[in-house]
């Protein structure tokens, strides 16, 4: 058994120095069922210490050291993906069936950057006489990452994967609403040959730990997936302490537009499972659709019916035939059902529109149509089954309205006109743009990541690694 409730420092399960713990409740049925170590600004200090001890021997070892190491825990993940996911799936509700992709990707984003360690290169000039120039792309040293709880292993891996990978050490701090799997993970590291101290793991609440570590002196960059609300608070805090680089991935609303010569039935399936991943607990969720006025009868019934398809068996997450599980906590339950009351006076439900009445955290998949771009539906991150249907007339139109936003990670174009489909999708605002085809369609060996307050950097893709070092010029007088 690899679950524990105890903090990860130092490569042993560590009690909270305070003795304090935190409650988890299982989201497909509302009940309590673990309690696990609270860390706060004391622990804190006791990982930067291990961590700033751990780093400089790990920085100086070898690529092939280092992408062995992350191979190994790929692998360990693999073998121990049965336990992970059910673990995942008490704790924050994703259906068990759909977890094996999670436990998939997160070792094959753990493979890919160990290919990065192998390959990276620095620059060489010779072009002013009498010197020889170069760069050396050298770790930070003390580095950390603050996640989210709707893709909790994934998003550990895409810290950890490139910080360790350049050389540096980790302090995680996970989301209290799903701090165990990080914890079993960091576990793991240790067996993969990572040293004791170099991925540390802090369970905690943001303004307890989370701040501590983005206030932190000693602390030179941090990767923060979550709200946009605490995207700015940790820049700020960047600000108020150090200056630590700070990557950023935040929320969205994302647009997708459907143009009457579309493959319909392809879009309509694809939207669909975009708003329904992960019970549309996903930054990247097509959550505002746009759909040329001429085909919108005949899209709203496929949409419909993809969506029916899709989420056929709502239910506990534990269940592998459950297609559709919960939210992960009573707090986003009661965010989405006042959405949904919201929604009603907005616009018009199309379908779904309630909870269904039953124990756990349920929200039946919902549309709305008639919805104005001003209205809240329309603007703000639900983070939930819930999307937005519009039609609109012209190109242009389309683009506009899709643009509307202050965010800016994800938006889609549906379109058999390759001139039209890449037209728009050069103009959409959006750090990421599907061609006839919808989020989660990402890659790990493309950048992640946002425009406007989407988000500051990238992750994944061939810079990934670049992220987690700093640049330095050395200029040789021969
Ligand atoms: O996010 P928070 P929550 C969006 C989504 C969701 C909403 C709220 O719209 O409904 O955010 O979710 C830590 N200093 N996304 O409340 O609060 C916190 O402990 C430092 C989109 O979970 O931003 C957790 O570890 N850290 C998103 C992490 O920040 C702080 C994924 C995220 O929590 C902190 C999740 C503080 N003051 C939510 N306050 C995405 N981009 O995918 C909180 N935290």
């Amino acid at each position: 058994m690899l679950i524990t409730s105890k903090l990860f420092i130092n490569g042993q399960e560590t009690p909270c120095i305070s003795g304090k713990q935190m409650t988890l409740v299982d989201p497909s049925t509302g009940k309590e069922w673990f309690q696990v170590d609270e860390a706060d600004k004391e622990d804190v200090e006791v990982a930067v210490k291990h961590a700033e001890a751990a780093w400089p021997a790990w920085s100086a070892t070898s690529a092939s050291v280092k992408a062995a190491a992350l191979r190994k825990l790929a692998d360990l993940i693999i073998a121990n993906g049965q336990e992970l996911a059910e673990v995942e799936c008490k704790t924050m509700g994703k259906p068990i069936s759909l977890l094996k992709w999670d436990v998939r990707i997160v070792s094959a984003a753990l493979y890919y950057f160990a290919s990065l360690v192998e390959t990276a290169t620095s620059t060489l000039s010779t072009n002013t006489p009498g010197q020889l120039n170069y760069t050396l792309n050298q770790p930070f040293g003390v580095t950390a990452g603050i996640l989210p709880w709707n893709l909790p292993m994934l998003m550990f891996v895409q810290k950890i994967g490139p910080a360790v990978g350049a050389g540096n050490a980790i302090i995680i701090k996970s989301s209290e609403k799903a701090p165990l799997t990080p914890l079993i993970l960091a576990k793991l590291s240790l067996e993969a040959g990572f040293p004791p101290g170099l991925i540390q793991v802090l369970s905690g609440y943001g303004p307890t730990v989370g701040s501590a570590l983005a206030l932190h002196m000693r602390i030179r960059k941090l990767s923060f997936t979550g709200s946009l609300a605490v995207g700015k608070l940790i820049q700020q805090m960047s600000g108020q302490s150090n200056l630590k680089v700070v990557t950023l991935e935040l929320g969205g609303k994302s647009p997708a537009i459907v143009f009457e010569d579309a493959d319909l039935p392809s879009a309509a399936k694809q939207l669909a499972y975009s708003i329904l991943m992960n019970a549309g607990q996903a930054c990247i969720a097509s959550s505002r659709v746009y759909v040329q006025s001429s085909i919108i009868k005949e899209f709203l019934g496929l949409y419909q019916s993809a969506i029916e398809a899709q989420a056929s068996v709502i239910g506990s997450a534990h269940d592998e035939k459950t297609t559709h599980g919960p939210q992960v906590d009573r707090v986003q339950h009661e965010k989405i059902k006042k959405y949904l009351e919201v929604g009603k006076t907005e616009g018009k439900v199309l379908f779904g529109g309630s909870a269904p009445d039953r124990e756990g955290f349920f929200i039946q998949p919902t549309v709305f149509t008639d919805a104005k771009d001003e209205a809240t539906i329309s603007r703000e991150e639900i983070f939930g089954p819930v999307s937005v249907v519009n039609t609109f007339e012209t190109e242009e139109e389309a683009v506009r309205r899709s643009n509307d936003t202050d965010f800016g990670l994800y938006a889609s174009v549906f379109s058999k006109n390759i001139d039209r489909a890449t037209r728009v999708a050069a103009a959409l605002e959006s750090g990421m743009v599907g061609v006839n085809c919808t989020s989660p369609t990402i890659s790990l060996d493309m950048p992640f990541g946002g425009y406007k307050q989407s988000g500051i950097g990238r992750e994944l893709g061939p810079n990934a690694l670049s992220a987690w070092k700093q640049t330095k010029s050395v200029f040789v007088k021969l």
